[in-house]
This record gives C-alpha cells, sequence and structure tokens, in this order.
C-alpha cells in the first residue's frame, strides 16, 4: 500500500517522528525554504496535517490542500485551527485532551508557588551570593488559605481545583453554568465577580472566539493589587495590554505566565517587570505526556487512514 501523503507543520521529537516516518510520507513544512512553493509542490496530494495546538494550521495550508481528509493537533487546543471550515469540507479534526491534563495543572500550581513566594528571585539570591552579604531574603506572600478562583473548570480547571482545595484555599470558579463535580467549590459566573473574590486567577478555558480577552481590563481592576493571574490556557484569553498597563502600574500584584501573543516571540514589556513570572508554552512538556500526545496524533491518523474510528475527535 502507498504511504498517504502529509504535510507536517512543527517539529516532533524523533520518538514521535521516526513512527510517523514508518507509516505515512511527512513532508516537512517548518524545514522548507520557500513555503509558498512547498505547499504548490506537495499540497495536492496531501491527505493529512499533522500540527501543533499553538501552530494549527493556516488557510494557505488548507487552501492548498484540496484533497486533504483529517488534520491531527499535538495539543488539546484547537483553536488555531479553523474547525468550521474544515467540517464545511468534511475534513476531521482530532486533538490529545486528557493525556496532557495532570502536566498542565502541575505546571499552573507550581508557578502560583513559586511566584507567590519568589523562588526564582530566591534562588538567584543564593547564587549570587547576596544571601552571604546582604542576609535575609525579603518576606514574601502566603498561599495557603488564600482565595482562588478558577476561569473555566474543564478537565484542567478541575485538576487545578483538585490540587489547589490541599493548600486549604478557598475555591471559586466561573464556567458556563454550575458543575455537579464541583459542589464543595463556589459557583461565580462572572469573571469580574470571580476575580474580585480571588486572590489568585487561574485562566484554564479553552480558547475561541467568544472567550477572547474575557480577562478584560475590569476584570483586571477587580483582581486588585494584591491579586495573581496565572496563565496555563492561550494568550488570547487575556487582553495582554491591559494586563501589561495593570503589571507596570501595579493595579494588579503579579502574573505566571505560560502563553504569549506572538509567541515566541513575547513583547519586551514584559521581561522589564520583576512581578511576573514568564514560561515557554511548556505546561504539557513532559517526556510522559509528550510522548503520549505524540502517539494519539499518530493513532489518529493511523485509525482514520485504516477506515477506523477516530481516537480523539473534534470534528
Ligand atoms: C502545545 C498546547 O501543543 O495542548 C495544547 O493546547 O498548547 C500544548 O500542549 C505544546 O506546547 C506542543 O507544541
Amino acid at each position: 500500500m502507498t504511504k498517504p501523503d502529509i504535510l507536517q507543520v512543527g517539529y516532533y521529537p524523533e520518538w514521535d517522528q521516526g513512527p510517523l516516518d514508518a507509516a505515512f510520507n511527512m513532508h516537512r513544512y517548518f524545514e522548507a525554504g520557500d513555503k509558498a512553493d512547498f505547499l504548490v509542490e506537495i499540497g495536492p496530494k496531501v491527505r493529512g496535517i499533522a500540527t501543533r495546538g499553538e501552530l494549527g494550521t493556516d488557510k494557505a495550508m488548507l487552501d492548498a490542500c484540496p484533497n486533504l481528509e483529517i488534520v491531527s493537533v499535538y495539543g488539546v487546543g484547537y483553536d488555531a485551527v479553523d474547525v468550521a471550515a474544515c467540517a464545511a469540507r468534511g475534513i476531521h479534526v482530532t486533538n490529545t485532551p486528557d493525556v496532557l491534563t495532570n502536566d498542565v495543572a502541575d505546571l499552573g500550581v507550581a508557578m502560583m508557588l513559586a511566584h507567590s513566594r519568589g523562588m526564582i528571585g530566591a534562588s538567584e539570591w543564593v547564587r549570587d551570593g547576596s544571601w552571604a552579604e546582604k542576609g535575609l531574603y525579603p518576606l514574601q506572600s502566603r498561599v495557603w488559605g488564600k482565595k482562588v478562583g478558577i476561569l473555566g473548570l474543564g478537565r484542567i480547571g478541575f485538576e487545578v481545583a483538585k490540587r489547589l482545595a490541599g493548600f486549604d484555599l478557598d475555591i471559586a470558579y466561573s464556567d458556563v453554568g454550575p458543575k455537579d463535580y464541583a459542589r464543595d467549590w463556589t459557583f461565580i459566573q462572572d469573571p469580574v465577580a470571580l476575580a474580585t473574590h480571588a486572590d489568585f486567577l487561574f485562566v484554564t478555558l479553552a480558547a475561541s472566539a467568544e472567550t477572547r480577552h474575557i480577562v478584560s481590563r475590569d476584570v483586571l481592576d477587580a483582581l486588585g493589587p494584591q491579586g495573581m493571574i496565572i496563565n496555563i490556557s492561550r494568550a488570547a484569553n487575556v487582553d495582554e495590554e491591559a494586563l501589561l498597563d495593570a503589571l507596570e502600574a501595579g493595579t494588579v500584584g503579579g502574573a505566571a505566565l505560560d502563553v504569549f501573543e506572538g509567541e515566541p516571540a513575547l513583547n519586551p514589556r514584559f521581561l522589564a517587570l520583576d512581578n511576573v513570572m514568564v514560561q515557554p508554552h511548556h505546561a504539557s512538556g513532559t517526556f510522559e505526556t509528550r510522548k503520549a500526545m505524540g502517539k494519539l496524533v499518530h493513532d489518529n491518523l493511523v485509525a482514520h487512514f485504516e477506515g477506523r474510528e477516530l481516537l480523539t475527535k473534534v470534528a
């Protein structure tokens, strides 16, 4: 049987690349010098696209592939794929839910703890000799016993809440409606009211046109100068200009961010701020989880081309 042709949008580790290369003719878009020429050349034979959550697909790619049948996304978020356009053309879309939930929640909670307790600065304090020279590290803010607001109590938000219950945090959440699996936690639907209530505001919403800038200037004002925002979802869920203004003015106390508009480039204003912890969009970045994600990308493609049911279908 001839191997189906797949357009590969971004890099995968070797343990994923090997099985993909064995099953398919992988065409590495990210290595192509002239992307437009590359699409003209291979687009007509492409039957599948393998991409990553943050890379998605663009219109030029979809238009260049008239025989496309499936887009397999390495990531739970598929906001960078035009799912409606794919569905209209009968193109399937798959993602990698569940396997990354716990790691993403772990990183979010770790960022909250590390940033609240100033651990990155404290490590530097030891390394640069300040401890010996200047003495005690400046006092930091307590975590346990405070109030957390979770914006989006889906799979990841739920795991964040479960972890934080162990820190005796008072937990409130916002979602389209109260969840029956969250009876111990307070439902506060309005994001401004949630932020008013919270010392820590977690953003764990799947991004869509409806959630764009849901963390608005008003939400940030409500969070206030003692408040911290933790974003482990997508940058588009937060009005980044408003966040930068608030962090610079001190009207929001701090931010721990794994995602940025235009990443991996980020607004240099972030780097001038010491009330921000920045991470390189690696909440799912453990060997174990990334291997499970890569396997799902591969297995969904194989299932499709063998005419079997897709494992984790979005559309
Ligand atoms: C990325 C993600 O796909 O799951 C998501 O939605 O954004 C991530 O897991 C990951 O960084 C791989 O590129």
